[in-house]
């Protein structure tokens, strides 16, 4: 197995320098530290950028800067600051931050930040390339590279790609509106699995790739044709043992060694005895809800004045973009509303809010967890919240009660806190007295479910889960038992073609000769297509069939050829070449005027589908419709029909975006199988759908067949798209001249 390469925006490392010297020291924050067990346990290097711009480092100390990052396992993308203020303050946080929280009115579209987004992760794409050997895997991370996916298959196609959001991916109503789109989402779908926090995000996703570039989605798989990409949802965790083991640790400190802040706190607590802590910890972003809640607060103190004097809130905030100007008026924000309600309900003993601006040691954090009642969580929209579970895992004697916005991916996991919507003040500022007045045993209680969840899946459980399933989906790509024809198949399939004595070539239409059009009128063959498929037929010992789900009236006007037979309408009907059409069965048509009333309304209430009447079935027909709500109905339907035509031997099939309904006992397979009498040493079947499978599944074991796509199939091969069928068919043909 080869190595790993996980690519960050950030990697996990600071950087200082000073005095022309530098040091280097490993950063905090919930990616980096989660993934540092992954990192360091395994064969992996991690590539991203040092978080200083290339002008910031002395060319004498770049080298060093260099090897010091290697030590760690780590390389640097080296970006300037030009880069950095358009692709990462540009259109990484002022585009898809903003857009992916949905924050529309933040969002700016500025065509110059695209540019650079897309170079810089062309940048990132060109530093893996480097790196990357066969049989490595790649672990993209985040917002900031949507487009690396892609442009690392682009150069390397048959290498295992996995991509994580860790933010939200927003509904499509919200991604539709920008203006890159299709493009974001092809980058992303180069990975070969897509994590999101939630199923909510993952849907999101799939719903968007169906909407917007047209792909059928089956379960949580995306058939892109040539590769089948899977989203799954993966709720990232914390690394549990050690906030536990750290806050076990604090507690059995003795006085002289606590933090400067640990003493400030256990003084407060002596002085005001019976005064509660209520901590708040975030980055200091809009999308985190912090203006709310100091609001709320500052209600909570009015409504509820017994409290005044009993209660005080720590809010940490930890500085953050503070080039964009959405950030730098949130900043301004905040300062003033901490002061007004300071103002308005301090004395001389009090002061309701402490507010610390910076960034804090991890032991600083872990103090403020340890020596908090609740905690008051209230992001308006966040992937997921590491803070929150992090507070959990810090409450060693189980008390304590989260207050958490249901905005968060972490409310999914966490239904035992007291979920708020952020946007209810009511709601929030009675949370906040129930969470003061909980009795004891209650959140205990809370907590250790909470807990035990928690440990459970923790960071490393998520890294292992996602690597899991990542080669998982290469295995079944290895193992996928149809193989894509290839040269070397080609090989043996022209030898077995040269020297065969009678030859059968069983071609589907739609789909296989040509590709599918919004109205099935409009697939009509070419005069090439037409001048391909005769020839085949008129070379010595080779019988061509066309065998379609048409109408034989459409099959027979387009295909008239003394050449070729025709078998139409799903095999009801043959005609040998310029021969007459001739029924293969003797079939009541009666049932098709009660079935055709239950189609019409389907019609009536899908915009777009309509019914193609043949002469022995019905065909509801849903390409045009809008793909999702296409799906609902046609599955509605198959159910509705399921019901009706049960016992009157009549079937449904699912074609590709179409339904028809049609008596049992015809099948193309059936069809087929009836010219199967004379002996033929070379047996070729070639289709797209489902309808095929009848008949690559009567031939006998000697047939070659071949699936048009990727998807499931009974065929012995698949070949990608129309216009390869229309390659190797051409093949064959200049194989006899
Ligand atoms: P963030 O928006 O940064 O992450 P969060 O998940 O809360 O939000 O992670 C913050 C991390 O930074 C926590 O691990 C916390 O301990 C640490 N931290 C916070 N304040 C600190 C301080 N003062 N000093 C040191 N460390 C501090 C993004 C998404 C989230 C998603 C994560 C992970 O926005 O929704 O949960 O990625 O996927």
């Amino acid at each position: 197995m080869g190595k790993t390469i996980i690519i960050s925006n950030r990697l996990p490392l600071q950087i200082n320098i000073s005095e022309n010297d530098l040091e280097v020291s490993p950063s905090v924050g919930g990616l980096a530290t989660g993934l540092k067990s992954f990192h360091q346990e395994g064969d992996s290097i991690w590539i991203g950028w040092t978080g200083l711009a290339s002008e910031e480092i002395p060319e004498n100390l770049k080298p060093k800067v260099l090897e010091k990052a290697k030590s760690q396992g780590c390389i640097p993308v080296d970006l300037t600051s030009e880069e950095i203020e358009k692709f990462y303050y540009g259109f990484s946080n002022r585009t898809i931050w903003p857009l992916f929280h949905y924050f529309m009115e933040y969002t700016e579209f500025d065509a110059e930040h695209w540019e650079a987004y897309k170079q810089v992760n062309q940048k990132y794409a060109d530093a893996v390339i480097e790196k990357l050997e066969d049989g490595d895997t790649v672990w993209v991370h985040d917002y900031q590279l949507l487009l690396l996916p892609a442009l690392i298959r682009k150069e390397k196609p048959k290498v295992t790609i996995g991509f994580f959001n860790h933010i939200p991916f927003p509904s499509y109503e919200v991604f539709r509106t920008l203006p890159w789109r299709e493009e974001i989402l092809r980058g992303m779908l180069g990975a070969d699995l897509l994590g999101f926090h939630t199923y909510d995000y993952e849907r999101h996703f799939l719903r968007s790739v169906n909407r917007i570039l047209h792909y059928d989605i089956n379960f949580n798989a995306v058939n892109k044709g040539n590769r089948i990409v899977k989203a799954d949802s993966f709720p990232m965790g914390i690394d549990y043992n050690k906030f536990r083991n750290s806050a076990l640790e604090h507690k059995s400190q003795p006085k002289s060694e606590t933090t400067d802040i640990q003493k400030k706190l256990d003084y407060h607590k002596y002085v005001s005895k019976g005064t509660k802590l209520i901590i708040s910890i975030d980055r200091l972003d809009y999308t985190k809800g912090i203006a709310n809640r100091i609001r709320a607060f500052g209600y909570f103190l009015e409504k509820y004045p017994e409290y005044q004097e009993n209660v005080r809130l720590i809010m940490l905030a930890v500085p953050s973009r503070t080039n964009v100007p959405q950030y730098q008026l949130l900043k301004k924000e905040i300062d003033e509303l901490v002061g007004r309600i300071n103002g308005k309900f301090a004395t001389v003993n009090w002061t309701p809010i402490w507010y610390f601006y910076r960034s804090m040691p991890f032991d600083n954090l872990i103090d403020l967890y340890t020596s908090s009642d609740v905690a008051l969580i209230t992001p308006v929209r966040d992937g997921m919240n590491l803070v929150a579970k992090e507070y959990i895992a810090t409450r060693t004697d189980n008390t304590g009660v989260l207050i958490l916005s249901e905005m968060a991916g972490a409310a999914q996991e966490l239904s035992e806190a007291l979920l708020i919507n952020p946007n209810n003040f009511e709601q929030i500022v009675d949370s906040i007295k129930y969470a003061l007045e909980m009795p004891e045993e209650e959140q205990i209680r809370r907590n250790k479910i909470m807990q035990k969840r928690l440990r459970r899946y923790s960071v490393e459980k998520w890294a292992k889960d996602f690597m899991t399933n990542l080669r998982e989906t290469t295995w079944t790509r290895k193992t996928f038992r149809t193989l894509e024809i290839n040269e070397i198949i080609k090989k043996d399939l022209f030898e077995k073609y040269s020297e065969a004595g009678q030859r059968i070539l069983f071609l589907d239409y739609d789909g296989t000769l040509v590709n599918y059009e919004d109205k099935p009128e409009d697939a009509k063959p070419d005069p090439e297509l037409i001048e391909l498929i005769t020839s085949l037929g008129r070379q010595e010992n080779t019988r061509v069939v066309l065998i379609s789900g048409r109408d034989k009236e459409t099959l027979g006007a387009w295909w008239n050829s003394p050449d070729i037979d025709l078998i139409a309408e799903h095999g009801i009907w043959f005609k040998k070449g310029e021969g007459e059409w001739e029924l293969t069965e003797t079939l009541d048509c009666e049932w098709m005027a009660k079935i055709r009333p239950v189609l019409e309304t389907y019609v009536d209430r899908t915009p777009g589908t309509f019914i193609e009447e043949k002469n022995y079935s019905l065909a509801w027909h849903f390409r045009k419709a809008n793909p999702e709500l296409g799906e609902v109905r046609s599955n509605e339907l198959s159910a509705v029909l399921r019901d009706l035509i049960s016992d009157h031997g009549l079937s449904v099939l699912k074609g590709n975006k179409v339904l028809e309904i049609k008596n049992s006992s015809v099948t193309k397979g059936k069809a087929a199988g009836k010219l199967l009498e004379e002996n033929y040493d070379f047996l070729f079947a070639i289709g797209d759908d489902y309808t095929d499978e009848y008949f690559f599944n009567e031939l006998p074991d000697n047939a070659t067949t071949v699936k048009v796509g990727m998807s499931k199939t009974q065929a012995k091969y698949y070949i990608k798209t129309s216009e390869q069928v229309s390659e190797l068919l051409s093949q064959f043909l200049s194989l006899t001249h």
